[in-house]
């Protein structure tokens, strides 16, 4: 069986180490979003990338569910001390390594594809891992604070301000101009299914959806999506404050509705909205269990589950 998933950070990976233990043979290409990309002292970080990478591959900080295991932050104590910004992200020093390689790799003019097949060469996470584009693409944030009306970048907003200041627009920058990259259409043709995580419906899965071609491709195919909203919250992450931002409502019904049925073929909703699969929603098969990724068997539970309803509807 073939299934591509959309995945983000730390809930598209926590969902894809269910998957791997639900479907062991399954062969699973992750489309991975990079629009959280960003450079920090010249060097060239991707969370999400990363968080799958790490994840899927055994090297993951499991309480913070980003960065590496076992790190040490001495390379940042020591750049602050010299007072440089950004001093509110938390680069590990094992995790600089990553950044080092990749971008020593991307200058070299390997494109990015080809440096994240590179590192999963180390990390073998069992699955095929493919960023989105192999073009640059950036989300950034626009807020209006003390210092005016401004757009920053998706990081200051998540890791800095904590998402606390509202977010006037999302904008995926350079999305409109990039292309899938060489597979990801491919995978998506021949997929049984395409799954979409409880990854964050904006910044994350949406921002895949907007590389040009991508979001056709998966609507023509069979598609089940994981709520990520578990009685009108967020599981994790601050979703609802990205939702707010494009004027959707923090539900697993709204999200299910801003996919839409021409993308979406079923949708998986916590038991704590079990109201919208019994009133059901227009185009879409919508089902209710246990969504709380607890532990990789509860993952795994759930990534069953959106299989069996995909070969439902296939
Ligand atoms: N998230 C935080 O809340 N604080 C951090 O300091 C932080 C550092 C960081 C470093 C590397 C990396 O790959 C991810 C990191 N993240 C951090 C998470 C990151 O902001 C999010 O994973 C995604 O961008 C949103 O999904």
């Amino acid at each position: 069986m073939r299934i591509v998933v959309l995945a983000g950070g730390i809930g598209g990976a926590r969902f894809l180490r269910g998957l791997k233990r639900a479907a062991p043979e399954a062969e699973i290409t992750v489309v991975g979003n990079t629009g959280d990309d960003i450079f920090l002292f010249g060097l060239k970080v991707c969370p999400d990338l990363d968080t799958v990478m790490y994840t899927l591959g055994g090297g993951i900080d499991e309480e913070r569910g980003w960065g590496r295991a076992d790190e040490t932050f001495r390379v940042k104590e020591e750049l602050a001390a010299y007072e440089v910004e950004p001093t509110w992200f938390g680069l590990g020093d094992r995790d600089l390594a990553t950044h080092i390689v990749r971008t020593q790799m991307l200058n070299a003019g390997y494109p990015l594809s080809a440096v994240t097949e590179a590192l999963c060469h180390r990390w073998r996470p069992g699955v095929r891992l493919i960023p989105m584009t192999d073009d640059r693409v950036e989300t950034h944030v626009v807020i209006t604070d003390e210092r005016g009306r401004r757009a920053i970048h998706f990081q200051e907003w998540w890791v800095r301000l904590r998402a606390s200041v509202p977010a006037e627009a999302i904008v995926p920058i350079g999305v409109e101009e990039a292309k899938p990259a060489p597979g990801v259409l491919e995978a998506i043709a021949e997929a049984d299914a395409v799954l979409l995580p409880p990854s964050n419906p904006v910044v994350s899965v949406g921002t895949i959806l907007a590389v040009p071609g991508v979001r056709e491709a998966v609507a023509a195919k069979t598609v089940v999506g994981v709520s990520p909203i578990i009685g009108g919250a967020p599981v994790r992450g601050m979703a609802d404050a990205c939702l707010a931002a494009i004027g959707v409502e923090t539900s697993a019904r709204a999200v299910a509705e801003h996919y839409g049925p021409e993308l979406l073929d079923g949708w998986l909703v916590d038991e704590a909205d079990a109201a919208v699969a019994d009133e059901g929603i227009a185009g879409i098969a919508v089902r209710s269990r246990p969504l709380l990724m607890t532990d990789v068997g509860a993952a795994a539970d759930i990534a069953r589950a959106a299989l069996e309803l995909a070969g439902e509807l296939r």
